[in-house]
């Protein structure tokens, strides 16, 4: 049996906005595109909701249900840089994270020790971590597997938790719509509704034959989900392909030679990160960021197994030249080999 948390946060890109702007938190605010140029609505905050304004909705049509709406077109760097915080936190819990989008993640608990392991109270935990640290709030799901988890993080929301113990799965699933089934869209669910299904414990009846012979491979699926049955695994292994640290000054570098001075710092620093990789990986490259007082960056790399003092600082000295220009942040990297790939190489070259 596994222990499985959905966080998502709320109303995400409108979340970050009100964090930055007091002034928006109570109003109705939407972040999108203009109404003048035929702008969708990308999400709005819970005050904006209460008008029936949604994702993917015109904007010209939100703003005539909500004339006071303030529409503003945000910043996906910045929300990016946040979700990045967020799933630290996340990583930080666990080794079994699952990101599914900027905003959402699944976590496997099932072997985690921290409070004599109540995945509960770990998504307690999870949710004041990530209010403290970077003043956004998730509402988390925990279920016995990703279907429920997910569920159950909807269920409460905003700002909530709600749990699915294993004991209340059949319950829980009884009442459950069927439109609220992953795959069950507006055609699949007209279909169960002509068959009189309108919840699970409706879809239950139905046998495993009768469902794949009116819905195909889909059936099955909708006989398991229907019993509250998903096996899907939380899916971790993404492949790093590179590592790298950087650093923004508070005071422009004008020459460079102040660029050169930080690679000592920067390398060692690098070397500590790559030291601490869960598994051991070669090097195959390195690189070096630049962005500049304008904003315009560049990157130079260079593929070579070894690295010292003198190749960061041909690069340093190559991207610099390339504008010329104030340096308001360095960086330096390793572009790492995917183990994979070799092993799929070897595989094919046996046989
Ligand atoms: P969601 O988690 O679907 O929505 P949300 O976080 O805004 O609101 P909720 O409280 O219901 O979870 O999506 C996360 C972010 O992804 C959202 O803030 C903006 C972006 N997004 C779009 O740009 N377009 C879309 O159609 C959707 C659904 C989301
Ligand atoms: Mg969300």
């Amino acid at each position: 049996m596994r222990k499985i948390i959905h966080c998502d946060c709320d109303c995400f890109f409108a979340a970050v906005e009100m964090r930055d702007n007091p002034e928006y938190a109570d109003i109705p605010l939407a972040i999108g595109g203009r109404s003048d140029r035929r702008g969708v609505i990308s999400t709005c905050n819970y005050p904006a909701r209460v008008f029936g304004i949604r994702s993917a909705m015109a904007t010209a049509h939100a703003l005539k249900l909500c004339p006071s709406l303030t529409v503003i077109p945000g910043e996906m760097e910045k929300y990016q840089h946040v979700s990045a915080q967020i799933m630290a936190i996340y990583r930080d819990v666990s080794d079994f994270i699952e990101p599914l989008s900027l905003d959402e993640a699944y976590l496997d608990v099932t072997d985690n020790e921290q409070f004599q392991g109540s995945a509960t109270r770990i998504a307690q935990m999870l949710r004041e971590r990530v209010f403290n640290e970077t003043g956004i709030i998730i509402s988390a799901g925990v279920a016995p597997n990703k279907f429920l988890a997910k569920i159950a993080s909807d269920w409460n929301k905003p700002n909530g938790l709600f749990v699915i113990t294993p004991e209340q799965v059949e319950g829980f699933v009884h009442s459950l719509p069927v439109e609220k089934l992953f795959g069950v869209g507006k055609k699949t669910a007209e279909k169960l509704q002509l068959l009189h299904v309108y919840t699970c414990g409706d879809l239950k009846k139905l046998s495993a034959i009768d469902l794949t012979e009116k819905f195909g491979r889909f059936g099955q699926r909708l006989y398991e989900l229907s019993r509250g049955i998903d096996e899907r695994e939380v899916i971790t292994h993404r492949v790093r392909k590179s590592i790298s640290v950087e650093h923004t000054f508070a005071s422009d570098l004008i020459t460079v030679d102040e660029c050169l001075s930080h690679i000592p710092a920067l390398y060692g620093e690098l070397m500590q990160r790559f030291n601490k990789l869960k598994q051991s990986r070669s090097i195959h490259g390195s690189f070096v960021k630049l962005k500049f007082n304008d904003f315009s960056q560049t990157t130079i790399e260079q593929r070579s197994l070894v690295h010292n003092e003198e190749l960061w600082s041909a690069l340093m000295v190559q991207g610099y030249h390339r504008a010329s220009k104030p340096v308001r942040l360095l960086g330096i990297g390793f572009r790492l080999k995917d183990k994979e790939e070799i092993s799929l190489k070897q595989l094919t070259f046996w046989s």
